[in-house]
């Protein structure tokens, strides 16, 4: 059940609350018996982190806004300095402005753009700057959360989709980049789950029904089906598999009509 994750180290970045796709993949960690690490973005998500550590076992934690380099190198500082290295990173981060995600693409704004690939792919490219020095020696993994919307046209992903792309291509850089030093680099395409990312996106709910009745598996998939398959990717059962992009969507993404 383990896979040989006991006392192993993981930096999980993006867990907002006890719905998020990252509190469920920390959740199938610790029942490994992998040490946490946690970020949270701001003041704010650290109070709302702080009623959930409960069921995590009081995890290690840190404010660190992925888009500030300095946070960024000091919580892998502070993380060297409590566990001594990492093993595994999980990238599960992402924004948009809200006026991006409606109406129509052409009218993306500049801003909108750089701000949705700076915190939801360039951010990659950051914590695998700083983790990798702390691998060293200790095969380590990283995962990252996609979705869909990356290669088809979704209905009002419009910016995020091309973030995805970008986070999607970066996942292969990075594995050819980060393999020689024995550090593997993957993707989970999650279905659509209701977490506060996706609150107040307009039409999830008939999203959410649309792909339960067209997904093989007739439902839709929850961050516990997203956990385990990290955990697989991330430990060394997964051994042989990097630059991959795995799809846990019970199966939506195979269909043709
Ligand atoms: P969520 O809102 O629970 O998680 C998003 C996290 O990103 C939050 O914890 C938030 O604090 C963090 N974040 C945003 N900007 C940040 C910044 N500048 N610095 C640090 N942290 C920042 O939502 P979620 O659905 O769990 O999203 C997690 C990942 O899963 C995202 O990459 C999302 O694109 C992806 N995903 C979500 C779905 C879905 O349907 N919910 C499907 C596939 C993929
Ligand atoms: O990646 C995501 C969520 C991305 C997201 C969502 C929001 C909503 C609130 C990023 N930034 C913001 N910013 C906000 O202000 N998903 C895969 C979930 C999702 O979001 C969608 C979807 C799906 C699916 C948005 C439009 C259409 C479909």
């Amino acid at each position: 059940m383990n896979g040989g994750m006991k006392d192993k180290v993981a930096a999980v970045f993006g867990i907002a609350n006890h719905r998020s796709i990252a509190y469920g993949i920390a959740q199938a960690l610790k029942e490994a018996g992998v040490r946490l690490a946690l970020n949270f973005q701001n003041e704010r998500m650290g109070k709302s982190l702080d009623k959930l550590t409960g069921d995590l076992g009081d995890p290690w934690r840190r404010e660190c806004d992925v888009t500030d380099e300095e946070a960024v190198q000091s919580f892998f500082a502070a993380v060297r300095e409590e566990f001594g290295g990492v093993d595994y990173l999980v990238h599960s981060v992402a924004f948009a402005k809200r006026e991006e995600l409606g109406g129509n693409f052409v009218d993306t704004s500049w801003d909108g753009y750089e701000m949705a690939q700076h915190v939801s792919a360039y951010s990659l490219i950051r914590l695998c700057r700083h983790a990798a020095p702390l691998m060293e020696g200790r095969d380590g993994s990283v995962i990252a959360l996609t979705y869909y919307g990356s290669e088809k046209v979704v209905p009002n992903y419009n910016v995020m989709g091309v973030a995805k792309a970008a986070l999607e291509s970066s996942v292969r850089y990075l594995a050819s980049d980060l393999g020689p030093k024995g550090i593997r680099v993957n993707a989970v395409s999650a279905g659509p789950i209701r977490t506060l990312s996706a609150s107040g996106v307009g039409g999830f709910t008939s999203m959410l029904d649309i792909v339960a009745e067209r997904a093989p598996l007739r439902r839709n998939v929850t961050t516990e089906d997203v956990g385990k398959a990290a955990r697989f990717l991330l430990s060394d059962q997964a051994s042989g598999i990097t630059g991959q992009i795995l799809y846990v969507d019970a199966g939506v993404s195979i269909m043709g009509m």
